[in-house]
C-alpha cells in the first residue's frame, strides 16, 4: 500500500514544503492537511490545530518542523505516537553565530560605539578582561552545546546548565536546581536555550535574574515564556542588568506598541536566531521516515513525559 504523508503548517504556504517532501519521498503520497483529509502514516507539522491530531488516528510518527515542541505539547496527543523534533538541520550553526554576535556586541560595547559615532565622538573605551566575562548557557542540548563550543573559540569562559549532568570540553557544567545558584552567580552573560516546559516556564523572573552579577546581560533565543517581562524591565531600569538581546516573545509578532521595541537597553529580532531551513529539514524528516519504515531507531525522539 502506498505510504501517505500529510503536511500541516497553518502559518505558511504549503506548496514548497509539499514539493520538497515529494522530491525526497517519491514513493509516498504527500498532501496538505485540510479538514477531512484521509488519515496518513506520517504527519509533518508545525503548530497544527487540535483537529489535525484528532483526524490523524493512524500516524506511525509525527514530525515537528522545528526544534522546540512546546506548541505540540499544548495539544491532546495520542501518547503512543512517537513525536520527533528537528535535530539541528542547519539551526545549530545559525544559533552559534547569532549568540556569538550578541555576546561580542555586549562584551565589546558596540552599542556605545554606535552612539558615539552618531555624535562624531572618537573615544576609546578601556578593553575589558575576557576572564571577567563568563557566559552561562542555560540548556546544553543540540543547540546549547554548539553555542557553548562556539563561544569557547573566542576564549570566553563558558558555563552551562542542564537537567542531567553533562560533560563538555572546556565548559564548566552545572545541573539541576541545586546548582543553579552557583551557575547564575558568575554568568556575566546569560543565554537561554532551554525548551519551554512546565519546569522552565517563567524560570527567569526577578529572583533568578537578581542572582546574576551586577551589570549582566540576557540573551533569550529560546521562548518568550522563559522570561518574566516586567521583572526583566525593572532590573534593566534599576541597572542590575545592563542589556538584553531578545529574539523570542510571549506574543509573536511582538505588538508594535510593546515597550521592548523602544527600550534603550533591549535589542529585538523577530524570532530568526535559527530559522527552519526547508531543504535541510525535509531531507532529515524524509530520512527518518524511511528509517521508521525499516524499523531502525531515529534521533530526536521527544520524551512526552519530560516535554522536550
Ligand atoms: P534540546 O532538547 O536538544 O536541549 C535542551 C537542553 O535543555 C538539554 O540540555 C536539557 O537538559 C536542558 N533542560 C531541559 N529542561 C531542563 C530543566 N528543567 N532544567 C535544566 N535543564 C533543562 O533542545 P535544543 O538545543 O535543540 O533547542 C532548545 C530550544 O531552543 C528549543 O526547545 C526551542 O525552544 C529553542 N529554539 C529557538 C529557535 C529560534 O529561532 N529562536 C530555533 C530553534 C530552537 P538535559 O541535557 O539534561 O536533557
Ligand atoms: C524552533 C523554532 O523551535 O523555530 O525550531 O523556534
Amino acid at each position: 500500500m502506498t505510504m501517505r504523508v500529510v503536511f500541516c503548517d497553518p502559518s505558511c504556504e504549503p506548496e514548497p514544503w509539499l514539493e520538497a517532501l515529494r522530491r525526497h519521498l517519491p514513493q509516498a503520497r504527500v498532501e496538505a492537511w485540510a479538514d477531512g483529509v484521509e488519515p496518513a502514516d506520517y504527519g509533518v507539522a508545525w503548530a497544527p490545530p487540535q483537529a489535525f491530531i484528532d483526524q490523524q488516528p493512524r500516524l506511525k510518527a509525527l514530525f515537528n518542523v522545528g526544534a522546540g515542541v512546546d506548541k505540540l505539547m499544548r495539544l491532546r496527543l495520542s501518547g503512543h505516537v512517537p513525536v520527533v523534533r528537528l535535530d539541528d538541520a542547519g539551526m545549530a550553526a545559525q544559533m552559534a553565530e547569532y549568540v556569538c554576535h550578541a555576546v561580542i556586541r555586549h562584551y565589546r560595547e558596540f552599542a556605545a560605539y554606535e552612539a558615539q559615532a552618531a555624535q562624531g565622538a572618537w573615544v576609546r573605551r578601556p578593553a575589558r578582561p575576557r576572564a571577567q566575562f563568563p557566559v552561562g548557557v542555560l540548556g546544553l542540548g543540540v543547540l546549547g552545546s554548539r553555542v557553548a563550543q562556539a563561544l569557547r573559540q573566542f576564549d570566553f569562559p563558558v558555563r552551562g546548565w542542564s537537567r542531567s549532568a553533562r560533560s563538555l570540553e572546556g565548559v564548566q557544567c552545572f545541573a539541576g536546581d541545586a546548582q543553579m545558584g552557583d551557575f547564575l552567580a558568575h554568568s556575566r552573560v546569560l543565554v537561554c536555550l532551554l525548551p519551554l516546559t512546565d519546569d522552565t516556564r517563567d524560570l527567569l523572573g526577578r529572583e533568578r535574574l537578581l542572582q546574576l552579577p551586577q551589570g549582566a546581560c540576557l540573551i533569550n533565543v529560546a521562548r518568550g515564556e522563559h522570561v518574566v517581562d516586567d521583572d526583566l524591565l525593572a532590573l534593566l531600569d534599576d541597572g542590575h542588568l545592563s542589556g538584553a538581546t531578545l529574539d523570542v516573545f510571549r506574543t509573536e509578532p511582538l505588538p508594535p506598541e510593546h515597550v521592548f521595541w523602544r527600550h534603550p537597553k533591549i535589542s529585538v529580532t523577530p524570532h530568526v536566531s535559527a530559522q527552519t531551513l526547508r531543504e535541510e529539514s525535509i531531507a532529515q524528516i524524509a530520512g527518518k521516515i524511511l528509517a521508521f519504515e525499516r524499523g531502525e531507531p531515529v534521533a530526536g525522539m521527544v520524551d512526552l513525559q519530560r516535554g522536550y
